[in-house]
């Protein structure tokens, strides 16, 4: 492994004013927001919809540092034969990739899931790196329910997470952490935080163990959040005050960076958060995102398949990708929204 060289990668991922697009919606998910815009999932039709994010020349170019790509997407080529890992290298930006292989039921923890996919995960690793992948995605999903989190479900997802960054930077790819406790739920803010926390806590005792360097490595947590479902929604300000007091206490300052989930959060919501807390400041790490559904909720919207709609489609992804640009420096102001496409 060369440290230095992970580590530079991981600073580039979250360079002030740029952040990551989540493009990684395995099949069966980008089949939901497919049926959401009336659009078959095919395999063009996904290959269009993505070619048209990745040919958004301003989006691309300014405002996003990476992209997490789907198995099936980092081998396709655009309509024009370009591989789409090259389109996102011409804009200046990183390609990554999902290597978690989805979820399965925990044995002996009813209702709860563990991530799979290390087999065989150092194979993959390289080819993946050949095609031009440089970091990386592994996401863990932890659900609080009147009796969940049990300790079993953490350990276990924790450990794989730590299992896979180490089989990540010995492939010199820099892994993104993703231990996401779910917003669904009628829980409070203060739930949220306690779970959040020791989740955070047993990941990084997980990654110390499996001797995972903290600075070539990409955190991509939940932020403390009320419940969707909670009659008492938390405001922007305690949202990113919480946070920020959450993060403090469990993530090490050699971690080069932190780019959030959005997690359901409306787009303007995900971007407001980002902003408010890093409006806070003073920050041993970069505050980012690593947005899927609040960067391309309203793409899909605007382009619903039509080939006439990829100039708008492209509009609505610039807009998003530069209020969350903005976001990440704490720049972003409610008004700026107006401006939309
Ligand atoms: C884009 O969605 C990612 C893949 O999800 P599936 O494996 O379930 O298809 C997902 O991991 C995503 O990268 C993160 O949850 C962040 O996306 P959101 O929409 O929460 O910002």
């Amino acid at each position: 492994m060369n440290l230095s060289d992970l580590n530079k990668i991981a600073l580039a991922m979250v360079t002030p004013g740029k952040g990551i697009l989540a493009a990684d919606e395995s099949s069966g998910t980008i089949k939901k927001r497919f049926d959401a815009i009336k659009v078959d999932s095919t395999e063009d039709n996904r290959r269009d919809y993505r070619e048209m994010l990745f040919r958004s020349q301003e989006a691309m170019s300014k405002y996003i540092s990476g992209v997490i790509l789907y198995d099936e997407t980092i081998w396709q080529n655009a309509k024009d034969g370009t591989p789409l890992v090259k389109l996102i290298e011409q804009a200046g930006a990183i390609p990554g990739i999902k290597v978690d292989e989805g979820t399965q039921a925990l044995p002996n923890c009813p209702g709860e899931l563990v991530t799979v996919g290390l087999d065989k995960l150092a194979e993959r690793l390289k080819k993946y790196y050949e095609r031009g992948a440089r970091f990386a995605k592994w996401r863990a999903v932890i659900d609080i329910g009147p009796r969940i989190p049990t300790q079993t479900a953490i350990r276990a997802n924790a450990h794989a997470l730590a299992r896979y960054a180490a089989l990540c930077q010995a492939a010199q790819i820099v892994p993104i952490v993703e231990p996401e406790v779910l917003m669904d739920g009628d829980h409070d803010i203060d739930r949220c935080y306690e779970v959040t926390q020791r989740v955070l806590n047993r990941t990084f005792q997980e990654l110390r163990v499996q001797r995972v360097a903290l600075e070539g490595m990409i955190l991509k947590p939940n932020m403390a959040i009320s419940g969707k479902k909670c009659p008492k929604q938390a405001p922007v300000q305690e949202v990113a005050e919480k946070t920020i007091r959450l993060l403090k206490s469990c993530v090490p300052a050699a971690v080069p960076g932190i780019a959030f989930l959005s997690g359901g959060q409306s787009d303007e919501e995900a971007t407001a958060h980002l902003d408010a807390m890093n409006k806070i400041g003073n920050l041993p790490w970069r505050l980012t995102f690593s947005y899927g559904r609040a960067l391309q909720a309203a793409p899909q919207k605007a382009w619903s398949g039509k080939p006439d709609n990829v100039p708008a489609g492209q509009r609505a992804f610039s807009h998003r990708a530069r209020m969350n640009g903005l976001a990440s420096t704490g720049n972003w102001e409610a008004g700026l929204e107006k401006q939309a496409a």
